[in-house]
């Protein structure tokens, strides 16, 4: 009998899981990196890769993975699954790839949707548009305004730094911002608020020690945070109620893995994938 002519191959949700699930088994698998998980820089790749974006000119976002300058060890770790699944785009992978870190260490449930395209290395947005550590709250506003976010919504992103931890090596600041970054909590919240934080005595940038245990470290723009009053009042209502961060974070992170995404699809078409076991 003669073979039905296969159409191209549109994926479907199923397909998605799967890829998710890869990156879930990954992750598990490969626990002899940093504090033990590549979750950490997945999500930081998903952030850098959206956090281009210029509500003005519509330019930059995570459509095009015009970010050719991706860390090596997130690209490494998701190459092998590209080249398993080799119809996903690399901005679709990279985005999937921090909704799923999210959702594997510990945090909310992050739904996502694919329609991103792999553009030329001509349409990358200039350098400088990511945030600068050393600054004060008026650059998080003029950074994070450019792409559209509110105070509460800045604050919520800010979140992340639950998870991982600096490198003298890539930032040149060092340390974890808390005991568990390989677990999604509000811990950075309640450590801004409750911990006292003194400039650290180094040789490097100036960044911040827990007086407690000098283990942990703030970075500054993270200390802006409690310093401006208005950021001020969502860090002190995470830190009390985690529920409360879980779903703002989740909304304005999805938000982030969106902007200036031409999706076809609708924001009711997102799949919400399931966490393993
Ligand atoms: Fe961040 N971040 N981030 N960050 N970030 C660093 C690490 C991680 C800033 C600076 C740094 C977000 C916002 C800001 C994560 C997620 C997110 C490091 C250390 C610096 C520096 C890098 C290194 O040395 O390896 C600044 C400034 C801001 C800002 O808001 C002003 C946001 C919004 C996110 C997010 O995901 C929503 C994560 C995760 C890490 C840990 C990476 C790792 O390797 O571990």
């Amino acid at each position: 009998s003669e073979a039905t002519p296969k159409g191209p191959f549109v994926p479907t949700k199923e397909d998605y899981q799967k890829v998710y699930d890869e990156i879930a088994t990954k992750l598990a698998n490969e626990t002899d990196y940093d504090d033990g998980s590549y979750g950490p820089v997945l999500v930081r790749l998903a952030w850098h890769a959206s956090g281009t974006y210029d509500k003005e000119t519509g330019t930059g976002g995570s459509n095009g993975a015009t970010m050719r300058f991706a860390p090596r060890h997130a690209r490494d770790f998701l190459e092998p699954i590209k080249a398993k699944f080799p119809w996903i785009t690399y901005s679709d992978l990279w985005t999937l790839a921090g909704a799923a870190a999210i959702q594997e260490l510990g945090g909310p449930t992050i739904p996502w949707r694919p329609g991103r395209e792999d553009k030329d290395v001509a349409a990358c947005t200039p350098d400088g548009r990511l945030p600068d550590a050393s600054k004060d709250q008026r650059h998080i506003r003029d950074v994070f305004g450019r792409m559209g976010f509110d105070d509460r919504e800045m604050v919520a992103l800010c979140g992340a730094h639950a998870l991982g931890r600096a490198h003298t090596d890539r930032s040149g600041f060092e340390g974890p911002w808390d005991f568990s970054p390989t677990v999604f909590t509000n811990e950075f919240f309640r450590l801004l608020v409750e911990e006292k934080w003194n400039q650290r005595k180094w040789n490097g940038p100036t960044q911040f020690t827990d007086k407690t245990t000098s283990t942990l470290m703030m970075l500054p723009t993270d200390i802006a945070l409690v310093k401006d009053r208005s950021f001020k009042q969502h860090v002190e209502r995470y830190a009390k109620d985690s529920d409360a961060f879980f779903k703002e974070f989740s909304d304005a992170f999805v938000k982030l893995l969106e902007l200036g995404v031409p999706f076809q699809s609708k924001p009711e078409d997102r799949f919400v994938f399931k966490t393993s076991e």
